[in-house]
């Protein structure tokens, strides 16, 4: 069941919440920052021994540690793409970090996840695109597997809340 929630990820109680990170993993503004002020040091901690193995995360990518002080037990950093004129690969690389995020989900158990709208604030990907890109992929996800017993999209603001309210 894929359902629409208006408010603060850090506050939602799922098994995984999904972060829209940096290619660094060390955390930053939006809601990057607000999981990791919401977490604690243990979320910043666990990406620096990702960093140190991998070498951080590239774009469309996805990592998983813990949650942390957080009501979730997961947390799925995904690197969304800076919006930059729509043609350096930004549709794909967006519907990537959906995938791969939900395919990371899979393998750690997890059956209920919450994402907040990846790459639509400091990365400035234009949100009703972004949103026909993220209700697709999770859509296409759930059609072929039956995994996941639910998938919230958090909104945080009334622009993007708008625009899946008219998309679900
Ligand atoms: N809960 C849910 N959604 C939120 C929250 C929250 N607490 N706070 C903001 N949003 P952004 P990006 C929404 O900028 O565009 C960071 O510095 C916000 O309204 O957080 O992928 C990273 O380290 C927007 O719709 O992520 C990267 O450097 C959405 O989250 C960079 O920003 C995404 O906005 C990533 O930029």
């Amino acid at each position: 069941m894929i359902s629409l929630i208006k408010g603060d990820i850090t506050k939602i109680k799922v098994n995984a919440i999904v972060n829209a990170a940096n290619t660094s993993l060390l955390g930053g503004g939006g809601v990057d920052g607000a999981i990791h002020r919401a977490g604690g040091a243990a979320i910043l901690e666990e990406c620096k021994q990702i960093r140190a193995k991998q070498g951080g995360c590239d774009v469309g990518e996805a990592v998983i540690t813990t949650g942390g002080n957080l009501p979730a037990k997961y947390v799925i950093h995904t690197v969304g793409p800076v919006w930059n004129g729509g043609h350096k690969g930004e549709p794909e690389l967006l519907a990537n970090c959906y995938r791969n995020a939900l395919r990371l989900a899979i393998a750690h158990g997890v059956n209920t996840i919450a994402f907040p709208n990846i790459s639509t604030g400091i990365y400035r990907f234009p949100k009703p695109e972004a949103a026909d890109i993220a209700i697709r992929e999770v859509q296409q996800f759930v059609a072929t597997d039956n995994s996941l017993d639910e998938i919230f999209f958090v909104c945080f603001d009334d622009e993007n809340y708008s625009l899946y309210k008219v998309r679900l």
